[in-house]
């Protein structure tokens, strides 16, 4: 396999390979670098950008003063590494204030507060030329259902989206934000658990064309959902704005593990769509393809670059792997036999209307029920030759 370059558009949080691995059960197990220390390493191993939250560079307290000179400091390194800071999000659930959320806390003062701190990095963003805002509501959420009005909550949550959204638009920025889903975890239950929901409020925003998704591996299989179906659903709605690959192990805390270090088999599926898209066409995605995971606790410093460069080689792989699937014959043939190019071909002919349709015997009063069920899909052995490319 090949070793990653520019061109491959990877991407690392600083929050991911700066993870210090303290634990709701233990302390930190890794000793901090500066927020510029990482960048280095990033570029050499063949990452093409980095993303950060605001408090990943600067302390929550910091001064303009200190805040400019820290910035200044990291873009610095940035350039001079020659990776491009691709990414900005806003750390809305580290500080105590925003225990109860930052968009939807029951505290108004709070959530002006909230706003506010997404305001100013969204103009920070912008002058570092990012192109997409992430914004995780992890705080926003409830561990007790007596706690909340949750239709204020959700209006809320549109209030505040539709007013950084307005923002952006208004500013003339060149920047869409990426909504991220999570179920759970820090909160009991957190609002917009899974990407349908978000594609729902987002369907209900005011300036809702500036913003999108963000969807993550692990955040979907917490829900036990199907991450490569809810990539294609942002896909299918123009919403797939930018992804947070990592792994998980089926419905637990978040584990964050390296890109198909999970569940193999959905990785190489999500790499399927994401490099050679939809069989019968449809919309591709083209942003960064950028990692949101940890290095272990038990690993060290060395562990850090070691998972780093994992991850890349873990997307390479399955690229290659999900290329020469795609490519084969074989594979073609298989995929013919189980109609899955059939799929592609409107139900309706063209420009035929229902009535047409209900005039159409053959559709129903002629159509024998019994004999279209004896079709054998022969999907096993299409997913069988899936599984040989993937393990070789
Ligand atoms: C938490 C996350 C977040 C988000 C980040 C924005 C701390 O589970 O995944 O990482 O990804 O806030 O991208
Ligand atoms: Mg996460
Ligand atoms: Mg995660
Ligand atoms: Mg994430």
């Amino acid at each position: 396999v090949r070793t990653p370059t520019k061109e491959d558009r990877f991407s690392f949080g600083l929050w991911t390979v700066g993870w210090l691995a303290a634990d709701p059960f233990g302390e930190t197990t890794r000793r901090p670098l500066e927020p510029w220390g990482y960048v280095d390493r990033l570029a050499e191993l063949g990452a093409w950008g980095v993303t950060f939250h605001d408090n990943d560079v600067f302390p929550f307290d910091a001064t303009d003063a200190e805040r400019d000179r820290i910035v200044e400091r990291l873009s610095r390194a940035c350039r001079d590494a020659g990776l491009t800071i691709e990414m900005v999000t806003t750390n809305t659930f580290t500080h105590p204030v925003f225990k109860d959320g930052g968009l939807t806390n029951n505290d108004r003062a709070i959530r002006r507060f909230g706003l506010r701190k997404i305001l100013r990095n969204v103009d920070l963003a912008a002058e570092l030329g990012a192109t997409t805002f992430v914004m995780w509501g992890g705080r926003e959420g409830a561990e007790y259902d007596s706690s909340k009005d949750l239709h204020a909550a959700f209006e809320r949550y549109k209030e505040g989206l539709d007013t950084v959204a307005g923002y952006i638009k208004d500013k003339g920025y060149d920047l869409r934000i990426g909504l991220e889903p999570k179920p759970n975890e820090p909160r009991g239950d957190i609002f917009l658990p899974t990407v349908g929901h978000a594609l729902a409020l987002i369907a209900e925003l005011d300036n809702g064309d500036v913003v999108g998704l963000n969807p993550e591996v692990g955040h979907e299989q917490m829900a036990g959902l199907n991450y490569t179906h809810g990539l294609a659903q942002a896909l299918h709605a123009g919403k797939l704005f930018h992804i947070d690959l990592n792994g998980q192990k089926g419905i637990k805390y978040d584990q964050d593990l390296v890109f198909g270090h999970g569940d193999l088999l959905s990785a190489f599926f999500t790499v399927d769509l994401l490099v050679n898209g939809f069989p019968g066409g449809g919309p591709v995605y083209d942003g960064a393809v950028h990692f949101d995971y940890k290095p272990s606790r038990t690993d060290g410093m060395e562990g850090v670059w070691e998972s780093a460069a994992a991850n890349m080689d873990m997307f390479l792989r399955l690229a290659d792997k999900a290329r020469a699937f795609r490519a084969d014959p074989a594979v073609e043939e298989a995929m013919r036999r189980s109609g899955v190019y059939e799929l592609a071909e409107p139900t309706l002919a063209p420009g035929e209307t229902v009535a047409e349709l209900l005039a159409d015997r053959s559709a129903y009063e002629d159509f024998d029920a019994q004999a279209a069920a004896e079709r054998d899909y022969h999907y096993v052995d299409l997913h069988h030759k899936a599984v040989q490319h993937l393990i070789g």
